[in-house]
């Protein structure tokens, strides 16, 4: 399986607001070296580093001022004389008498503006780490052999890639940052695929957190359908999407499923909605997978509040495999960061034995 993974996210290591307190964000540079240990210690690989980044690609995923907002949000920061390390808005467009139609110029209020959460700001390196986690899942998007044509790029033709992506991104939507992401690395993966030749891509979300922002930009979408498994938003994060009923709109109607799960959910549980999800991703005849692959549902996630064990992952990632799909598996969350390598690593060799084994 190639990896693609960089040091360039070791710049970004922000703050967020937790439990009415501001610390240093579980979201920390701490996570990829965990990941990248334990890869290497499983003997996955090649290991690369991703190729340039392809801003157009972004631009079509995201709106293209937010996209220049995350950009120029910190410089803005330091220029108007903010003494504080990290830009994070305080208010924010909720319910109620609000006009969306007239953005507003001045720099705390575009921070609401274009942020959904405060667990999420900005900081010097933030956009640097961001693009090239964006540029990570670009890179493995166009490393996977599609049957629509051989690898777009100068690497060897593989049927799986991970990028090991950090920020992460399944809750960046089309303008809005929030839960530790600002582009989203699985959708721009998605979109990549489509760009190359598959005809439809589907995304599988594992994370523990609901993927809102993937869900927003593809929710009108037939040709990348998105099943996420989740805790109920009823009490989970991002709380304000999740639930069964959204189910897409217009042309997209029927190509989102929720599946929300109740708090401490067991592997056996777990894997029984996987195996909805999976047999449902079956019945929508893909060409693609993209897994966003979150490890927060680990037991021991300090943040989370699912009951998988370390042995669980490697059947994760067999029954992904079993799709039988070029598959392109992107890092969202896992908070563990001690375990995070070993259940992220646990993953890609339950897939790669799987994958083998169905020749
Ligand atoms: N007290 C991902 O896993 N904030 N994002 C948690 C903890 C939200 C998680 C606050 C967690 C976001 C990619
Ligand atoms: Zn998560």
């Amino acid at each position: 399986m190639l990896i693609v993974s960089s040091d360039v996210h070791r710049a970004h290591h922000a703050l967020e607001l937790d439990s009415g307190e501001l610390i240093p964000s579980w979201e920390h540079p701490g996570r990829a070296d965990s990941v990248q240990a334990a890869i290497e210690a499983a003997g996955l690989g090649p290991i690369v580093v991703p190729e340039r980044l392809d801003r157009s690609l972004v631009d079509r995923v995201h709106e293209p001022g937010y996209v220049g907002f995350v950009e120029t949000a910190h410089e803005r920061w330091v220029a108007e004389g903010y003494q504080a390390p990290a830009a994070m808005g305080f208010a924010w467009p909720a319910r109620g008498a609000v006009n969306l139609t007239h953005r507003p110029i001045d720099l705390m209020a575009q921070l609401g503006w274009y942020s959904f959460a405060a667990d999420c700001s900005i900081v010097a390196g933030t956009w640097a780490a961001a693009a090239e986690a964006a540029a990570c899942a670009q890179t493995a998007a166009d490393a996977v052999d599609l049957a629509a044509g051989a690898s777009s790029s100068g690497l060897p033709p593989t049927q799986s890639a991970f990028a090991l992506c950090r920020p992460p991104g399944h809750h960046a939507g089309y303008d809005t940052f929030g839960g530790y992401c600002y582009l989203n690395n699985a959708a721009i993966a998605a979109t990549r695929l489509r760009d190359r030749g598959a005809a439809r891509v589907a995304i599988v979300d594992v994370d523990f957190h609901h993927g809102n922002g993937t869900q927003e930009i593809f929710y009108e979408c037939d040709d990348v359908v998105f099943c996420s498994i989740h805790g109920d938003p009823l009490w989970a994060f991002p709380w304000f999407a999740g639930h069964a009923d959204e189910i897409g709109a217009g042309l997209g109607e029927g190509c989102n499923l929720n599946l929300p799960l109740g708090r401490g959910t067991t592997f056996e549980v777990w894997m029984e909605a996987l195996g909805t999800g999976l047999d449902w991703v079956r019945g929508h005849g893909c060409d693609a997978l993209v897994v966003s692959l979150g490890v927060d549902t680990f037991e021991g996630d300090p943040i989370s509040e699912f009951a998988l064990a370390t042995d669980d992952f490697p059947a994760v990632g067999g029954a992904l495999a079993g799709l039988d799909l070029p598959t392109v598996l992107v890092l969202e969350g896992g908070y563990a960061t001690d375990e995070l390598g070993a259940n992220v690593a646990g993953v890609l060799t339950g897939f790669a034995a799987s994958a083998a084994g169905s020749g």
